[in-house]
């Protein structure tokens, strides 16, 4: 475990609330459907001396000096990328999500193009196309939705007339919030009739998909994979744009062909749209995929869904209604109005009040305001590195429901604060110690 005594003596401020954080992360439960737990060897390569250290460039090609461990460990995470992912090239440099969909932007598309995304509301994510982003100055979305909210079907006839009508450069699969399979195959004929690249945002499933748990884009021609790196794969926070075609001398600005993907994304990411890589994250990211590729990792990510699935059922069961009626990955959207005649906002706050953190989340055309919606997202990733399954599905449930039936009652809620910190003591969070000093 990691000490932190320098911090302690040289910042106690922050030494406090880097304390106070790592109880909450302890003592509490963790259903925030895109967080989890970095493992200690991910923790320590965080915190390394190669953040002193600039590397604008890729390995082999650089613009400073002093690149032999850098080349080194960048290297060792576009390889480990690649395999996990099958396909021909990875870039491990973007900061974040947003800034890796914006990069594969600013690669394929000139101004005023158009890109197909799914609804917000039906679990796309914002850098899909909703109004309050800045790509929507430049670029045109329109969107795709569930045909059946009670299934989670798409409409995947409505996508192809829409497609033809408004000709997508970009067809792009991939959500935050939906809690189904996607028909890659679908979305990929539609994109060859009119034209249009394939990219798939994985950035919630990245980590079922490498395990083989869920389906890769890639099986099914897709052309493009962006993820963020620190969900279902267990990584540091950061990026990855993930492609099929050959990589050529970045120097020079290549056609915009499909076998150029891996060229214009580099140039894209950097020089275009970025500066120095951080270079501790791109370590950190190097020895979570190095975890990935461990049979361990494989049966983590089938007890995720084995958790989410079940926790989905054991929900229904006692009432709650659920968006699309269960999950078939690691998160699941319940309807908080029908299931309780509350908010997502208000059921999310009842939940932080006995220790269990989760996202208020839009349900399907809700008619609420983003910040106050109709539903609250769930999901298992984290609780499933602590060691949870099944049995503890059910307590969880019962501590949720326990929270909404006793709100009001401060006394009950506080009763079972204190329970479901002693439930936590049972699942050590990896990298923190279990005893309230550090
Ligand atoms: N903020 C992430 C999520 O919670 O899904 C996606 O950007």
């Amino acid at each position: 475990m990691l000490t932190y005594s320098a911090l302690r003596q040289e910042d106690p401020d922050v030494f406090e609330a880097l304390d106070g954080e790592r109880r909450r992360q302890k003592d509490g439960v963790e259903l925030i459907a895109s967080e989890n737990y970095v493992s200690p060897a991910v923790l320590e390569a965080l915190g390394t001396p190669f953040t002193n250290k600039y590397s604008e460039g890729f390995p082999g090609k650089r613009y400073y000096g002093g690149q032999e461990f850098t080349d080194r460990v960048e290297s060792l995470a576009i390889e480990r990328a690649k395999a996990l992912f099958r396909c021909d090239h990875a870039n491990v440099q973007p900061l974040s999500g947003a800034p890796a969909n914006v990069a594969v932007y600013f690669a394929w598309l000139e101004p005023g193009d158009c890109v197909m995304g799914m609804d917000l509301t039906h679990g796309g994510h914002l850098t899909h196309g909703s109004p309050v982003t800045y790509m929507t100055k430049l670029f045109r979305f329109v969107r795709y939705k569930m045909k059946d909210v009670e299934t989670g079907a798409i409409d995947y006839d409505e996508m192809r007339a829409v497609a033809k009508q408004e000709r997508p450069k970009i067809i792009l699969a991939g959500f935050s919030a939906y809690p189904r399979e996607l028909d890659y195959a679908a979305m990929k004929s539609i994109a060859d009739e009119v034209g249009a690249i394939t990219m798939a945002d994985m950035a919630h499933i990245a980590g079922l998909i490498a395990a083989g748990v869920l389906r890769n884009p890639f099986d099914d021609g897709f052309h493009i994979m962006t993820t963020t790196t620190h969900k279902t794969l267990r990584g540091p926070r950061g990026g990855m744009i993930l492609s099929r075609g050959k990589v050529s001398n970045p120097l020079k600005a290549p056609e915009k062909t499909v076998e150029n993907l891996p060229t214009l994304i580099d140039r894209s990411v950097f020089p275009g749209f970025q500066g120095g890589p951080h270079m501790n994250n791109i370590a950190a990211i190097a020895v979570a995929l190095g975890e990935v590729m461990k049979p361990e990792y494989r049966v983590y990510a089938q007890q995720v869904v084995t958790n989410a699935k079940h926790m989905a059922r054991c929900l229904m069961e006692r009432g709650c209604k659920l968006v699309t009626n269960g999950t078939d990955n690691h998160l699941m959207v319940m309807d908080c109005v029908k299931s309780f005649e509350l908010s997502g906002k208000e059921v999310e706050h009842l939940f932080d009040r006995i220790g269990i953190t989760a996202s208020k989340s839009t349900i399907p055309d809700d008619t609420n305001p983003p910040y106050s919606p109709s539903g609250l997202r769930l999901g298992t990733p984290a609780i499933t590195t602590r060691g949870m399954k099944e049995p503890e599905m059910e307590t969880l449930t019962g501590f949720m429901l326990r929270a909404v039936d006793k709100r009001g009652d401060d006394a009950s809620l506080e009763r079972t604060h204190q329970e479901v910190k002693e439930f936590c003591r049972q699942f050590p969070v990896p990298g923190i110690a279990v005893s309230d000093e550090i």
